[in-house]
Order: structure tokens, then C-alpha cells, then sequence
């Protein structure tokens, strides 16, 4: 049967990126290194082909032609960044005019194209000088962001009316603190659990005084649920999935939206003296810090089971303590990032919004596929990507179900709408609407760039 999808009038259709992953010249133009500069230097051979952060898809220079690609996909939102680190070079302080410029230009021109920019604070950049002060495990860390984060509101507030704080800020502390993927590569719980706690803390100042400006505009997170499945309906694989969810969800996503931590979360950490400092009125900044938006990433579900053997005492406390990752028999697999794909998990995240947190605001911030060697699916110079637009489509078909069933979701976004850097991988897998030659730098529309186009112009698809 022919079915026909239709968003609402205003939905959002658009993608995300960010600065890190896209302006390049990470270290000129004023730009001071940031953890990923530093990192690259010390050891270029973690990163895929040992392509590092100032090779990143050269936004800094070609902003103005990225911008009238968004136009030609039809975009009426845009996410991206401001790095700190450009922004203001010492992490606190002088403010560089030159990133002023920069990225007024950058909003300027979107709104000039009819589009939305929708700004984020921070995507995993910080800024060197502030990590050798020990980064977000030093409290100091949150004076500076909200220092920072009032110079954008200050500079940018006026025509930016959508905020974020971070994105991801679950990642920079698994990466950076318990498995390895970012620097400074600590293994180590209870400090991982002060970086969280302080982020959260952070943002609860930069919320706060965004608020107090009354601007007129929204500020939120951005955070990526990993909806947590058990392998079965034995107590013990529900009570592992349900650790997990504790951890890796409710962790940020509790004091983003009801401004405070899960008590049963607290008293498992308390039980393993993992639990971070607090100080007096930290828990009414916290309760500050509920957001008007929630940006949600997702990509991929984490299934669970419980562990078949007992843990080594001697072993540095670990989430996997209570739990062991399960691989479904028949999963739906991305083979080249190594993440099952199971759109339904964008439909069961809306309904828990809906039934357990009171159905706030929010948008799909990023979903996506990355895929590796895309050149061999090139025809006449254009690549062929129904993969993505089946992946795409497939999401928004159960993200029309969520809203059909009363969710607020207010928008998709791509990640990303030209193939960038990710991280370690580098340009190993390309995400984009858009290809990305890395020789000539040359940008063009993918089949599913067409598709999007077609799909946000109609505000739906038929099927
Ligand atoms: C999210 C990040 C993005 C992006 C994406 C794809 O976690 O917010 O920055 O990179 O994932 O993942 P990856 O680049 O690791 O393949």
C-alpha cells in the first residue's frame, strides 16, 4: 500500500557538523591547539592514515559555497560550533576579532540564505591551555566555559536564537577517562564520573545565564541515547540493561531535564566510593540547568546481557563491572563503523520522552551512516547512495510513528551534509550529503543529497 509520510509545517530538515570537524586552519588564523591538535602531535598513528585535526573539509575557507549547498538541499536548519579555542585563544580572556568575524559571517549568511544556524558550544574541542589545567576535572574549567559561553551569547545572542551547550558530553569522558579514544586516555572511573559531574555543571551556568539575558531564543544539550535492550526477560539481563541505561542515559539525561542525577545512580557510585566532590549549591545549579531543547543523537541501540563471570576485584572499576555487551543473532549491521543499525530505537527514545519525561521539546540532532571507499559507488560522477537514503527514510518513518503518537519532535538532522573528519577515523568512513574530494577539495550532491532535497521541499515522502 502506498503510504505517504508528512512532517509537520516548520519542521526542521537539516543537517549538523562542527568546527573541529570542518574549518581547518586549527592552527592559524589566531586558532590555539585544542586536546586533538595536541594529541595528533603526540601520536599521529592513532589517526587514520595519520590524517589529523588541520585537515579537516576546509570550511574556514569555503563557508560561503557550504552555505549555498545547505540552500541547494533545502535546509531551513543548520547545526555547527564555535571553537573555543579560535573564539578566545587562551580559553579565558582576550576575545580573537578575527574568529568574530569569522563566524559572524558564517550566521550572517545562513540567515541571508533562509536557514537557521542552531549553535554549539562545545563538540569535543577543548581548548589545550584549560586541559593542562586539568580540563573539566578542574572546577576553574567551569568558570572559564561559562566566561565563554557568555562572550557568544554577547557577541552572537542577538541574531542566534538556538543554543546548545554540549554535544555529546557523555563522549569526551568515556573517551577521555575510561576506554581510550580521546585524550589524555585515562583509565579511571571516579575521575571520568568529576568530568561528567563538572560538565553538567558547566552547562547549568551557561543555561543559567542565557536565561537571565532574555534573549527571546532556547538553549539545550545535545546528547546521544543509546536506548539500552536486554538480551532477554531474565531478571539478571534486565537489571544489567537497566545499569547501563543508568550510565550511559540517564547520567545526562536526567539533570538535563529534570536538573538532577537519578538517586539509585548516585547510590550505586556511592556504594564503589566513585562519586565526585560536590560543594554547597551545586544542586541548585544543577536544577538550573534544564533545558528548553533536547537535541538527541542517535545511531545505533546497545544491547545487553549480564556478565557470565565474576569480576576481578583487582580490575579498575568499569561500567562492564555490571553488565556485557550482546550481539543480537540477525542484527542490522554498519560494517565499517561497527554499529548495528535498528531504526526503531529512534521511536522507542521518543516514547520514553513522552512517558517518563513529560514530552519535552525536542529534535533528532544527528543520525546517520558512515560508509567506507564510497568511490566505488560512483556513477557519472555522482555518488549512488540508497543505502543512506534507506537509512534515512527508514528513521523517519518511525520518527513519524513517535509523533504521530504525540511526541514533540521538531526536526531531523543529518550528520552531516559534507563528508568530514571523524576523529580517529578520520576520512575513513564518509557520512555526507555531499562528497568530499580530499585532493581537489571539490564538493558534490550525493543521490541522497537529491533525495533530502526533495524530502524537505515536500515536507514528507511517499511510499
Ligand atoms: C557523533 C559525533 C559526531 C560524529 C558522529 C559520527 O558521536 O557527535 O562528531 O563524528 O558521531 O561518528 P564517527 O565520526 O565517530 O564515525
Amino acid at each position: 500500500m502506498d503510504m505517504h509520510y508528512s512532517f509537520p509545517e516548520g519542521f526542521w530538515w537539516g543537517s549538523a557538523s562542527s568546527a573541529p570537524q570542518t574549518e581547518g586552519e586549527s592552527l592559524s588564523h589566531g586558532k590555539t591547539p585544542t586536546t586533538w591538535d595536541h594529541w595528533f602531535r603526540l601520536q599521529p598513528e592513532r589517526f587514520h592514515h595519520g590524517v589529523g585535526p588541520a585537515q579537516t573539509s576546509t570550511f574556514y575557507q569555503h563557508w560561503k559555497e557550504d552555505i549555498a549547498l545547505l540552500k541547494a538541499l533545502n535546509h531551513n536548519t543548520f547545526r555547527t560550533s564555535i571553537s573555543w579555542a579560535r573564539l578566545i585563544p587562551d580559553g579565558t580572556g582576550a576575545v580573537n576579532q578575527e574568529a568574530v568575524a569569522f563566524y559572524n559571517q558564517v550566521i550572517d549568511e545562513l540567515l541571508r540564505q533562509g536557514i537557521t544556524p542552531f549553535i554549539n558550544l562545545f563538540h569535543f574541542d577543548m581548548p589545550l591551555s584549560l586541559q593542562e589545567q586539568g580540563g573539566f576535572e578542574n572546577r576553574k574549567v567551569i568558570d572559564a566555559f561559562e566566561a565563554y559561553a557568555r562572550t557568544c551569547f554577547e557577541l552572537f545572542g542577538d541574531r542566534v536564537t538556538h543554543w546548545f551547550t554540549f554535544n555529546e558530553p557523555i563522549v569526551p569522558v568515556e573517551g577521555g577517562y575510561l576506554y581510550d579514544f580521546h585524550y589524555p586516555n585515562v583509565v579511571d572511573f571516579r575521575r571520568a564520573a568529576t568530568v561528567a559531574f563538572h560538565t553538567m555543571l558547566a552547562h547549568a551556568r551557561a543555561v543559567k545565564a542565557y536565561h537571565e539575558r532574555n534573549d527571546g531564543g532556547e538553549i539545550g544539550i545535545i546528547l546521544n541515547l543509546t536506548p539500552s535492550y536486554p538480551r532477554s526477560q531474565n531478571p539478571a539481563d534486565v537489571k544489567a540493561a537497566h545499569i547501563a541505561d543508568l550510565m550511559f542515559n540517564r547520567s545526562f539525561l536526567d539533570p538535563a531535564l529534570h536538573g538532577s542525577y537519578p538517586e539509585e545512580l548516585v547510590a550505586l557510585l556511592a556504594q564503589y566510593d566513585q562519586l565526585p566532590v560536590c560543594q554547597p549549591g551545586d544542586k541548585e545549579l544543577l536544577a538550573a540547568g534544564v533545558v528548553d531543547l533536547l537535541g538527541i543523537n542517535y545511531y545505533q541501540p546497545r544491547r545487553i546481557q549480564c556478565r557470565d563471570s565474576q569480576v576481578n576485584p583487582d580490575s579498575p572499576f568499569m561500567p562492564e563491572w555490571f553488565f556485557s555487551a550482546y550481539e543480537m543473532p540477525g542484527r542490522k549491521m554498519n560494517p565499517y563503523r561497527g554499529w548495528e543499525i535498528y531504526e526503531k530505537g529512534v521511536y522507542d527514545i521518543l516514547t520514553r520522552l513522552r512517558v517518563e519525561y513529560g514530552n519535552p521539546r525536542c529534535y533528532i540532532s544527528e543520525n546517520g551512516m558512515g560508509v567506507e571507499n564510497e568511490q566505488r559507488f560512483e556513477r557519472d560522477g555522482q555518488i549512488q547512495d540508497d543505502y543512506r537514503i534507506e537509512f534515512v527514510r527508514d528513521h523517519l518513518k518511525w520518527l513519524h510513528k513517535g509523533m504521530s503518537e504525540g511526541s514533540r519532535c521538531l526536526g531531523y538532522h543529518m550528520w552531516t551534509f559534507i563528508d568530514n573528519w571523524s576523529w580517529c577515523n578520520a576520512y575513513k568512513n564518509r557520512y555526507g550529503f555531499v562528497s568530499l574530494d580530499l585532493e581537489s577539495q571539490k564538493r558534490t550532491i550525493k543521490k541522497s543529497g537529491e533525495w533530502y532535497r526533495q524530502v524537505a521541499a515536500k515536507n514528507g515522502f511517499d511510499e
